[in-house]
């Protein structure tokens, strides 16, 4: 089974991940994982951060001559920035006149109050930096191994934004595969498919940048080649939607996770709402998919359809009202350089976290040591994508 964590600071020298349990046999190079660590760098409304950085995952272990090798994945992505914030993020005690003023003034809508109170920390730099979304980097760099691992079986997953700042696409992605939504959204600066809504998206971040404030959104992935019956309905942690719910939920600021057109369904009549199905090709077609490719916690074989809404971010140019908690009198919330939008970053984290997600649902029906195990118990089961 897979099994991944994380660690760094925004600021501090590097984000290191460790993936375990990526089956032995697979051909992965940094240059594969760096495509994808350029495609969450890019987004209308980010801010200056990414004019420094230019991520890129250095492999540390599990892989040799260019394949894994069963054992864990060490990744480490150095942070550019480091260099300007050596004095404030030292792990050894600095002298007293070089140490950080702290940040006492939590950002309403941030981890700051929260975190602060929880680990007892009198300086909010302690929890921000950690809260911070630079760390989804590693998580999208470590997906970018799972997402090789996927493209061998016949399974792709892409992403484009639905809506940003109240402007909203009502493209259907029906039909259009994975990668094809992928090529076309990362050529748009918003990554929406409608150009017409794209420019309307631009102008909302633009609209907010200028009055210091920042706006929220929502976004799509869409899964090709899923084979029936990964997931399952028998206990609450095995559901299928469940575990993508909690993986996708997890991206900051995320807010609602939703599969197929459920969000619309809540009132409509049943008969409105199913997939018929119908025979055909030897098996069973549906004449829709609006169950987005889950049922009973479940794939049904259908693509999977997951929609997620980005609240606007919490750090904002004309801060809001706070109270300082070193006085406990009133004060406006910090200030920090941060995003104005990012809406698009946050949609290729989305396909991060469901190749993550799906690798373990995947593995406990198709599991294998070797890739070739898998390979071989794939084309053994019957209803899988190789039939
Ligand atoms: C972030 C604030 C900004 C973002 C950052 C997330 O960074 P900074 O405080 O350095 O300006 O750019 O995102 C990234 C660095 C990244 O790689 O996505 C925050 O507070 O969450």
């Amino acid at each position: 089974m897979i099994r991944f964590l994380t660690a760094g600071e925004s600021h501090g020298p590097c984000l290191v991940g460790i993936l375990e349990g990526m089956p032995a046999g697979l051909a992965i190079s940094e240059e594969e994982i760096a495509v994808d660590l350029r495609r969450r760098q890019l987004g209308y409304g980010r801010g200056q951060r990414m004019q420094i950085e230019s991520d890129h995952a250095r492999i540390l272990s599990g892989v040799r001559y260019g394949l894994t090798l069963g054992s864990p994945i060490a990744l480490q992505i150095e942070n550019k920035d480091w260099p300007n914030w050596t004095s404030q993020l030292r792990a050894d005690p600095p002298p007293p006149d070089e140490r950080a003023a702290p940040l006492t003034t939590p950002r309403p809508g941030h981890a700051d109050f929260a975190g602060a109170v929880k680990y007892h920390h009198a300086d909010i730099r302690n929890v921000i930096e950690r809260s911070s979304a630079r760390e989804t980097a590693m998580r999208v760099a470590l997906a970018a191994i799972c997402r090789k691992f996927f493209r061998e079986v016949g399974m792709s997953v892409g992403s484009h934004v639905v809506s940003i700042g109240g402007a909203v696409s009502t493209m259907d992605v029906h039909g259009i595969s994975p990668d094809e939504i992928n090529h076309r959204a990362d050529q748009n600066p918003v990554r929406c498919l409608d150009g017409e809504v794209a420019g309307q998206m631009m102008a909302a971040i633009d609209k907010a940048q200028a009055q210091g404030d920042t706006v929220g959104g929502a976004f799509e992935i869409v899964t090709w080649g899923l084979s029936v019956g990964v997931g399952s309905h028998v206990n609450y942690d095995r559901r299928l939607d469940a575990v993508l719910a909690a993986a996708i939920m997890s991206i900051p600021a995320v807010k609602s996770v939703t599969i197929g057109s459920a969000g619309d369904d809540a009132n409509r009549m049943g008969s409105e709402v199913h997939d018929r199905m119908y025979p055909a090709r030897g098996g069973v077609m549906r004449k829709t998919n609006r169950a987005g490719g889950i049922e009973g916690g479940m794939s049904n074989g259908e693509p999977l359809i997951i929609r997620a809404a980005m609240k606007p971010l919490a750090t904002l140019g004309q801060p809001l009202e706070t109270v300082d908690l070193s006085s406990g009198q009133p004060a406006m919330a910090l200030r920090e350089r941060s995003d104005v939008c990012a809406v698009p970053a946050a949609a290729v984290v989305g396909e991060a976290m469901c190749l993550l997600a799906l690798m373990n649902p995947f593995l406990e029906k198709f599991g294998g040591d070797s890739l070739l195990e898998i390979m071989n118990h794939l084309k053994e089961t019957p209803g899988s994508a190789w039939d």
